[in-house]
């Protein structure tokens, strides 16, 4: 196998011997193998609609085969297999409908007939170097189709929610396949991962639109993190509508559900914390989930992204759906019209024991996304113009279980007491309960939201540079990323699109991107790692 896509990748080049994640090689060809039929799918449909022919099942279908081979996503074999053999379905019943032609590389795909022929394919096909390929195109073309993994979660979030743009799925099919063209050089190349950022920026707004029309707009909220009496639900990955759902089915049961990771700016949501059993947040990060899901004494459901393989008792507790997934884990399928039944979620948490009393951990604040602190915007530019807020840090990205993460807690401890700390992602898990006090009444730790709402606090930028009557480099505003996972690289190269410079990333910078790659990168957008030293970087940027 050969993996590098995500952050803590094998000693920061490449997983070969089994994926630092979980992944075995197995479920590692079989991904390279759906990301390849998919790209295949995409060069077709790309064709296709030069002919006027648009497909909606194939949009949809390569957005969540793209979200299935995103870190942390699905772990199943079998469901890979389905999902290769769909693809290659899929797009010879589109070239037939469109009238496309016979088109080369992964678009006349033939896959293997059982696993091993797969495996095998995925050598030739996959992500591993081969002999004399050009480095720089390499890590160019890897960076968008990373990058397009993103894109496609987002989308895909944003489809289950009802918004869906026929020019967003066009333009993925567009990249998808121009990364099969060989005319294409490196100026060409860099274009298009930026264009994948551009592309992002809408299939991001899509989501913000599905989530707020949906949900409504996050308001301030206090989380409290200890818990009640009685049997217990626990929520992870990203999916709102999942959760939804569960509150509905679990309503009146004597259940109350609780949020992990990702799951906890949800609590900001009217339609969500109308439910009075929708009740605080347990653990941290996903990184965590080893030790934290075995203590829980209820139920556990992944929505989406980052499961690990369960520990202890936790594969007898845990259920996955939608597109997450993990070889014997319970997985509750979707039903007619998105309609998904969590009886048995539900009878598993009634059958656990549960929290056996009260106890109070204290609460974080949630919920100032861009239409609550936009609304405090009067407040917000008078404190700047005064001098009472000198400066803004976007503290922002994704957790893992590196030592180098520490860095992002010591740096949000040591931000002066005249800053404002924005924060968005499972990265915040690193300092979400540090009580930073207020400015004025405005606190100056926001929460955003999840690593989803990055549009949020793009949108929140632009308005206060559109306040100032200046750019968004101009404000004084700095971005402080971590980065994991391949939603995190889309949400890069939309920053990047938008001419967002001076970006500090860290805790290490992505295996797939080439010296001469992070050149051009450095040369046009200034974008830097982290130090070793927090205190150093907030020495270099307020001077
Ligand atoms: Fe965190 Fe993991 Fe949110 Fe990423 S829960 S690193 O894939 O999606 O941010
Ligand atoms: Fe390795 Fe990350 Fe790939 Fe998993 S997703 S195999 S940890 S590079």
């Amino acid at each position: 196998m050969f993996c590098y896509q995500c952050e803590q990748t094998a000693k920061g080049s490449g997983c070969t011997v089994g994926g630092v994640c979980g992944k075995n090689p197995q479920v590692a060809a079989l991904q390279d193998m759906l990301t390849y039929a998919v790209i295949g799918l995409g060069q077709v449909a790309h064709a296709a609609r030069q002919k006027g022919v648009i497909d909606p099942e194939v949009d949809r279908f390569v957005c969540a085969g793209l979200f299935a081979t995103l870190t942390n996503v699905d772990f199943d074999p079998d469901r890979f297999v389905v999902w290769i053999g769909q693809a290659v379905a899929l797009r010879k019943a589109l070239a037939q409908k469109a009238g496309v032609g016979p088109l080369p590389g992964p678009a006349s795909f033939e896959p293997a007939a059982d696993v091993a022929g797969l495996e095998a394919q995925s050598k030739i096909w996959g992500f591993a170097p081969l002999e004399g390929q050009d480095p720089d195109a390499r890590s160019l073309i890897h960076l968008t189709i990373f990058g397009l993994r993103g894109v496609a979660a987002y989308a895909d979030h944003a489809a289950i929610l009802g918004q869906e743009d026929p020019e967003l799925y066009a333009q993925i099919h567009a990249a998808l396949a121009a990364t099969q063209d060989t005319t294409l050089g490196a100026a060409e190349l860099t274009a298009l991962a930026l264009k994948v950022g551009e592309i992002n920026l809408r299939a991001m707004e899509l989501l913000d639109a599905g989530n707020t029309g949906r949900f409504g707009h996050p308001v301030p909220t206090s989380v409290p993190l200890g818990h009640k009496a009685g049997k217990a639900i626990l929520v992870s990955g990203h999916d709102l509508e999942d959760l939804a759902q569960l509150l509905e089915q679990s309503a009146g049961k004597g259940i109350f559900v609780y949020t992990h990771g990702e799951m906890l700016p949800t609590h900001g949501y009217p339609e969500l914390k109308k439910h009075p059993h929708f009740y605080g947040h347990y653990g941290t990060a996903w990184q965590n989930q080893g030790k934290e899901f075995p203590e829980f004494p209820g139920a556990i459901l992944m929505t989406t992204n980052c499961i690990q393989r369960p520990k202890g008792d936790t594969g007898e507790k845990i259920f996955t759906t939608g597109l997450v997934g993990w070889p014997g884990v319970p997985h509750i399928a979707e039903g007619p019209g998105g309609k998904k039944d969590f009886g048995p979620v539900i009878e598993k948490a009634l059958a656990l024991p549960g929290f056996a009393a009260d106890e109070d951990k204290g609460s974080v604040m949630v919920g100032f996304a861009r239409n609550a602190v936009l609304g405090v915007a009067d407040k917000i530019i008078e404190a700047v113009k005064s001098g009472a807020i000198k400066h803004f840090f976007l503290v922002a990205g994704c957790d893992g279980a590196k030592p180098g993460r520490n860095y992002y807690t010591e740096f949000v401890e040591k931000t002066p007491a005249d800053t404002v700390v924005l924060t968005l992602a499972c990265g915040k898990f690193r300092f979400f309960d540090k009580n930073l006090g207020d400015i004025g009444g405005i606190p100056r730790l926001l929460d955003v939201g999840q690593c989803n709402d990055a549009y949020s606090a793009i949108q929140i930028a632009v308005a206060l540079a559109g306040a100032f009557n200046c750019g968004v480099n101009d404000l004084p505003l700095s971005m402080v990323l971590s980065w994991y996972e391949q939603k995190a690289c889309a949400i890069l190269l939309t920053l990047l699109h938008l001419g967002i410079k001076g970006i500090r990333l860290g805790p290490s910078l992505p295996a797939f991107i080439s010296p001469n790659v992070l050149k051009v990168l450095v040369d046009n957008f200034d974008i830097k790692p982290i130090s070793a030293s927090a205190d150093e970087d907030l020495k270099a940027i307020l001077g």
